[in-house]
């Protein structure tokens, strides 16, 4: 017995509701998407190790910085091309430093010469401090004479040169 092929069923009309429901869905994954685009998350994060410093120092009590050796930024002044990555490494054993720009807010003992055109936002490791062993980084992308200092230590003192 011959079976006839049952005729294809006609597509259901899709509601309005859900129509809307769909294409809400799309527009929100396309600002989603946008959102993370802008925001820097599908860039390739600048992971390359930066041109290392140093920070040397241990106890509370900083005097005199006489001699990087010891006591506070290496390679000051250090002159870098625009767009070089900076690395600083805390080598204390103990204590918490921060690289820290002058800016004109800065304390005239932490910061005698201030930045002629600070950046903005400024470089600042933040003031909860670079722990023994751990790195800083920032990118300079503007030429300029740049001045920091260590929020905890007013004898630290450091230059970065931009060309
Ligand atoms: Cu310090």
């Amino acid at each position: 017995m011959e079976q006839t092929p049952k005729p294809a069923e006609p597509a259901k009309p899709k509601s309005m509701k859900s129509m809307y429901a769909a294409v809400g869905a799309i527009v929100v994954i396309v600002i989603v998407v946008l959102a993370l685009y802008f925001g820097g998350v599908f860039t390739p994060p600048n992971n390359t190790p930066g041109t290392p410093l140093n920070i040397y120092g241990d106890g509370s009590s900083y005097t005199s910085c006489s001699s990087y050796t010891n006591c506070g930024f290496d390679k000051s002044p250090i002159t870098i091309a625009h767009g070089t990555k900076l690395t600083w490494t805390n080598n204390s054993t103990t204590t918490s430093h921060t690289v820290t720009e002058c800016v004109s807010s800065s304390g005239a003992t932490y910061c005698p010469t201030k930045d002629a055109t600070p950046l903005s936002p400024s470089f600042d490791s933040g003031s909860s401090g670079i722990n023994s062993g751990n790195t800083y980084s920032y990118t300079f992308q503007t030429a300029g004479t740049y001045y920091y200092y260590c929020q905890y230590h007013n004898t630290m003192h450091g230059e970065v040169i931009v060309t």
